[in-house]
C-alpha cells in the first residue's frame, strides 16, 4: 500500500545529490539514480495534501577525517558548492523547503538530526528537529540515499526522537560498503519501530 501524507507528517529526501546518485558521482550508490523517480513521486504526493518536505545534503569541507584521505572510511564526496554535492538534477524541487545542510564543520553528519566528530565522538543537532517541531510534525516518511547511511541514521534517530517513521524502499538503495550492509540496515531500522513500504 502506497504510502500517506497529511499536514503533521514531513517527508526527508536524504542526500539525492549527484556523488551519491549519479553513476560519475564520487561514492554512487548501485541504482541512486533509479530511485530518483520514486524520490519524485513521494514529493508529489507529500506536496498535494500539504506535508512538510525537507531535503538534506552532505556538504563536507576538501579535507576532513570523514574521507580516505584523511585517515576516514569514505572516499571524497560532496564537498561543498562542487557538483558532486549539488542536488541531482532530476529531483523534484519545492520551493522554500527547508534544506539541512551536514558535516559542513568536517564532523560526520550521517543523520538529518545530529552531527558527529569522527575524532572526539562529541555530537551536536542539525536544526531538524527544531523545524519539525515547530510545524506539530508527528510522523516522517524517510527516502534518498544511502539506506545503509543516511537513511539508517535519520531513521533511527527519528524513532528515539518519538516520531513515527515510514522508509519507502523503492525510493532508496543501500551503498553496502561491506556486503549485507543494506539488509541489516533494513533489520535494525525494522526494530527501531520504522516501517518499510
Ligand atoms: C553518506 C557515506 C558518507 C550518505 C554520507 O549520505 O548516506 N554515506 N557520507
Ligand atoms: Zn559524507
Amino acid at each position: 500500500m502506497a504510502t500517506t501524507y497529511d499536514p503533521r507528517t514531513a517527508l526527508l529526501v536524504v542526500d539525492v545529490q549527484h556523488d551519491f546518485a549519479h553513476p560519475e558521482g564520487n561514492l554512487y550508490v548501485p541504482g541512486g539514480d533509479e530511485a530518483i523517480a520514486a524520490v519524485n513521486r513521494e514529493i508529489v504526493r507529500a506536496r498535494e495534501v500539504g506535508a512538510t518536505i525537507v531535503y538534506t545534503q552532505d556538504w563536507h569541507p576538501q579535507r576532513t577525517p570523514h574521507f580516505t584521505t584523511d585517515g576516514g572510511t569514505w572516499p571524497v564526496h560532496c564537498v561543498r558548492d562542487t557538483w558532486g554535492a549539488q542536488l541531482h538534477e532530476a529531483l523534484e524541487m519545492i520551493e522554500d523547503a527547508p534544506r539541512i545542510y551536514k558535516g559542513t564543520g568536517g564532523e560526520d553528519g550521517y543523520s538529518a538530526f545530529s552531527v558527529r566528530d569522527p575524532e572526539t565522538g562529541a555530537e551536536d543537532a542539525t536544526e531538524l528537529e527544531r523545524i519539525l517541531r515547530e510545524r506539530d510534525i508527528e510522523r516522517v516518511v524517510v527516502v534518498g540515499l544511502a539506506q545503509d547511511v543516511c537513511v539508517h541514521a535519520t531513521v533511527l534517530d527519528a524513532a528515539r526522537l518519538g516520531f513515527a517513521v515510514e522508509v519507502v524502499l523503492d525510493a532508496t538503495r543501500p551503498v553496502d560498503l561491506q556486503p549485507g550492509d543494506g539488509d541489516r540496515a533494513l533489520e535494525e531500522m525494522a526494530a527501531a519501530g520504522a516501517h518499510a513500504r
